[in-house]
């Protein structure tokens, strides 16, 4: 196939800039597609780090600045891989120079933030993507596969979790390099934009929007030194955030993220119950699919474990030979591979910002709730 030239412009070479830089050199490997990315440049203010990981991902040249980054006329894409305070003006700069946009999740800091990114992509008819990469693991697309064909018929619940225990200690410092989760001026809130944005973002797209929820949260540990001041500050994000929620097709849901569940480092769990059938899938054995079918034959009905991994299973048959998996890497290559796919379809991949900021507008709402002690709308 006669391929044209995508050039990737990345912001950010932290851990998603690395699961990016991956899925852009390995895509063409295993999709046909009918354009290439090509690293062209990496941008980060540490030039130093910079070059080094220009060397080591391929990248053709180093930028210190966005700025200059989105000024040069050979990029097509703008990747942005860098902290969530960024991404705002990063993306509406892109958006008004004509550059595609893909972005890190969560969108925005907050709805609003996000709102803003909307308007200027669409406004600039711009090819946006997020990288809410849990959709592309084969086994949750295979749920969304078997909800839309109706083999769960009604559904009655919807249960997830993501677990993690990382920031247990009260030792740990705040802001900075590796740590700016925890700051809530750069990261906007904690693991409900962080980890529950992923819950959220996977539930609406198997199981439709959230009308209201009612949120908790808590800050365990109140205080910690700010890396970038030195200084013992206030900790302004939500270390857990519980939330129930009303979906808009009836069902009643329960959510829950933390860092504080000593033991598990990023146990992301799902479940939904039918009226004919559940499904139930864990991170942590990402292959799998368990469902139970009420229809099977009384005496041998029960729960299936199914391994995902035949040449039938979603973007399985891109890969090895059946009974081989595949793991976390591969979620962002399918998704740089749907969203190419998308530019050559003109249907574009999701979830697009759009999507992005509907699941914003049910974080803000979670945060909102767990302030006001009331339900609230999150719907925007
Ligand atoms: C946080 O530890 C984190 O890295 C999130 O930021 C990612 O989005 C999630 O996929 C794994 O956990």
């Amino acid at each position: 196939m006669a391929q044209q030239d995508l050039r990737v412009g990345l912001i950010g070479y932290g851990f998603m800039g690395r699961t990016h830089s991956n899925a852009f050199r390995s895509v063409n490997n295993f999709f046909d597609l009918d354009r290439r990315p090509v690293l062209a440049a990496v941008c980060a203010r540490n030039e130093e780090r910079a070059n080094a990981f220009a060397a080591q991902w391929g990248y053709e040249s180093v930028e210190t600045d966005w700025r200059a980054l989105i000024a040069r006329d050979d990029i097509d894409l703008i990747d942005i891989a860098s902290p969530n305070d960024t991404h705002h003006d990063i993306a509406i700069a892109a958006a008004e120079a004509g550059k595609m946009v893909m972005c890190e999740k969560p969108l925005g800091r907050n709805a609003a933030e996000s709102g803003a990114m909307v308007d200027a992509v669409e406004k600039a008819g711009v090819a946006n993507m997020v990288w809410y990469n849990y959709r592309r693991v084969p086994a949750v697309t295979l749920a969304k596969q078997l909800i839309d064909e109706g083999k769960l018929g009604r559904i009655f619940h919807y249960r997830a979790k993501f677990l993690q225990d990382w920031t247990i200690s009260a030792d740990l410092p705040q802001g900075g390099e590796g740590l700016w989760r925890l700051d809530v001026d750069v990261a906007g809130s904690g693991v409900t934009g962080d980890l529950l944005a992923h819950c959220i973002d996977t539930a609406m797209w198997l199981n439709g929007g959230i009308d209201s929820v009612s949120g908790l949260t808590e800050t365990f540990v109140k205080e910690r030194m700010h890396n970038l001041t030195g200084q013992v500050q206030k900790v302004g994000i939500d270390d857990a955030s519980l939330f129930l929620a009303k979906f808009a097709n009836g069902s009643l849901a329960t959510f829950e993220a933390t860092r504080y569940a000593r033991g598990h480092k990023a146990l992301y769990t799902l479940e939904i119950n039918g009226e004919h059938a559940s499904i139930f899938w864990d991170l942590h054995d990402l292959h799998r699919l368990e469902y139970f079918d009420h229809r099977d034959e009384g005496q041998t009905r029960g729960w299936r474990s199914v391994h995902i991994t035949d040449g039938d299973h979603p973007y399985m048959d891109h890969w090895w030979v059946p009974g081989l998996q595949i793991g976390y890497e591969h979620t962002f290559i399918h998704q740089a591979a749907d969203f190419i796919e998308g530019l050559s379809s003109g249907t574009p991949a999701a979830p697009t910002f759009r999507d992005a900021l509907a699941t914003d507008l049910v974080t803000d709402a979670v945060l909102r709730s767990a302030q006001s002690g009331q339900w609230e709308n999150a719907t925007g």
